[in-house]
């Protein structure tokens, strides 16, 4: 399908992608796909607004009511999922299975939030008091402020959103400058929801175009009362401090730096597999997408050939090809990127196979590359650093104590991982003393965290926690309630007053 079926499949107004100044380019080709018409200061205004609005009505529905609102976005995205699969894909470069799955995932977080829609529970609590009844009940927070990245321009979205409106909050969304489309086909997805809905409010659900400054105007607004933001260690340096100011609320994800550590009993069949999809998956740029590589020496030298053959015959090129396992990067910045780490990895006496940038005659506007390999002699800082692009560094261990320090001795924490058929080594790793990381996975890869856990990380990568098990608490406010339902007036504490 082409931009224009799709678009219109997506029920996607034409006009709206045309005679604006924001220009989006596709990976694939690098060729102009749309020109958006930023958001004005005060047409941001009057969307947060109108959220805040929504908000007074909305918190009101019952939760059930509210969960069938995500019930049927559920069902826009399932006789979407085609359409708006391919959408990411043209639009953020990724491989169209990935694009699809993206879209599964969305589903998923959907029915999901349609469970705990009639599962908000509370707590009831055993008072020191006679006569007297605690409880804890969760409340509708507010206004939610999502910013998403690049490279999953919906489905983190709506991890957000699906919980947010069963929540009772309406969602103001910023989505990445490189992928606004999907943004916009998403919200008539919603729309159309809506529409079968009946009367859900005006402004539940809102889009903004633009570049930072429109996200800063979410950050600072007072009436945002939680801003979910996905990006880069950078960006949430800033949005970070910004919130704790106004003594808003924060869900962080940012940057990973995710290792696998491969152990001598390790099945490496399963690892080899595992490792590809992990690393070269999405050209690399997942956040949970696979970096470090931690080799028992003992296996060194089986491992690391077969890799190398495996990285070989990994098919490159038009994501849009189902028989292409990679695409493009998301730009030139993007590519530099690449070819500067791994400059800087070979100075630091790495050995490179692969990262050359492939393609290029055919899609000179394009940034195709083979996934990189290096081998490197220690941790260094450009090892430590978070490169959003296929490079796999290669680390030799001899202990195990060895192997989770080096997992552990990076500035990032979100997804971490151990290949082994031993299971003290698989207990170590997921022990107190074992991975630092918000996600430590046996015998899988670092990447494709299904939606029913909680998703997040620690250190730097900012400590925010979405989508399952308990992540909804964040976006609700609990209230803790006391009833005296006798007729005296006992203290606490056994206090004596007057
Ligand atoms: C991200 O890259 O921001 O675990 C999210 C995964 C996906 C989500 C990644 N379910 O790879």
């Amino acid at each position: 399908m082409n931009l224009r079926d799709l678009t219109a499949a997506l029920y996607l107004d034409a006009e709206q992608l045309q005679g604006g100044t924001r220009i989006v380019r596709s990976p694939i080709d690098g060729a102009e796909i749309a020109r958006l018409t930023d958001d004005t200061p005060e047409t941001a205004d009057a969307k947060i607004a109108a959220a805040a609005e929504a908000f007074k009505g909305w918190r009101l529905v019952p939760a059930p009511r509210r969960g069938e609102l995500i019930r049927l976005l559920g069902e826009e995205l399932r006789a979407h999922k085609e359409a708006l699969g391919s959408l990411v894909t043209l639009e953020c470069g990724k491989s169209i299975q990935e694009g699809y799955g993206e879209v599964q995932e969305m589903i998923d977080i959907c029915d999901f939030a349609v469970g705990l829609s009639r599962q908000l529970y509370g707590l009831s609590i055993a008072s020191e008091r006679r006569g007297h009844r605690m409880t804890e009940t969760w409340l509708p927070l507010g206004p939610i402020g999502v910013i998403s990245a690049f490279n999953f321009p919906v489905a983190v979205w709506s991890w957000n959103f699906a919980l947010a409106i069963v929540c009772g909050d309406p969602v103001v969304w910023k989505p990445s400058e490189k992928t606004p489309i999907t943004a916009l086909a998403c919200q008539a997805l919603f729309d159309r929801a809506a529409a079968r809905f009946g009367d859900a409010p005006v402004g539940l659900s809102s889009v903004l175009i633009g570049d930072r400054s429109i996200g800063e105007r979410l950050v600072d607004d007072r009436r945002i009362a939680l801003v979910s933001a996905t990006g880069s260690t950078r960006m949430g340096r800033e949005v970070g401090p910004r919130l704790a100011q106004r003594f808003a609320r924060s869900i962080l994800e940012l940057g990973g730096n995710n290792a696998m550590i491969v152990t001598p009993s390790a099945d490496l069949e399963l690892a080899v597999r595992a490792i590809v999809f992990s690393a070269v998956g999405t050209a690399g740029q997942r956040c949970t997408s696979l970096r470090r590589l931690i080799v028992h020496s003992d296996v060194y030298d089986t491992l690391v050939p077969r890799l190398k053959q495996a990285y070989a015959g990994i098919p490159i090129g038009d994501p849009l090809d189902k028989t292409k396992l990679v695409g493009p990067l998301i730009d030139r910045d993007s590519f530099d990127g690449m070819a500067r780490a791994l400059e800087n990895a070979a100075g630091e006496g790495g050995t490179v196979t692969g990262g050359r940038r492939v393609l290029a005659d055919q899609h000179p506007d394009a940034f195709y590359v083979e996934p990189a390999l290096v081998e490197v002699p220690a941790q260094t800082d450009t090892v430590r650093h978070e490169t959003f692009a296929p490079i796999l560094y290669i680390l030799r261990y001899d202990t195990f104590e060895q192997a989770v320090a080096l997992q552990n001795d990076v500035p990032q924490g979100l997804s971490s991982c151990v290949f082994t058929t031993d299971l003290r080594e698989a207990e170590r790793f997921l022990s107190a003393s074992g991975s630092d990381c918000g996600i430590a996975n046996v015998n899988i890869g670092p990447s494709g965290a299904e939606i029913g856990g909680a998703f997040g990380g620690e250190k730097e990568t900012g400590g925010g926690r979405e989508s399952g098990s308990d992540a909804w608490k964040a976006y609700m406010r609990r209230q803790t309630a006391t009833v005296n339902y006798s007729d005296a007036l006992p203290l606490a504490q056994g206090i004596k007053f007057g």
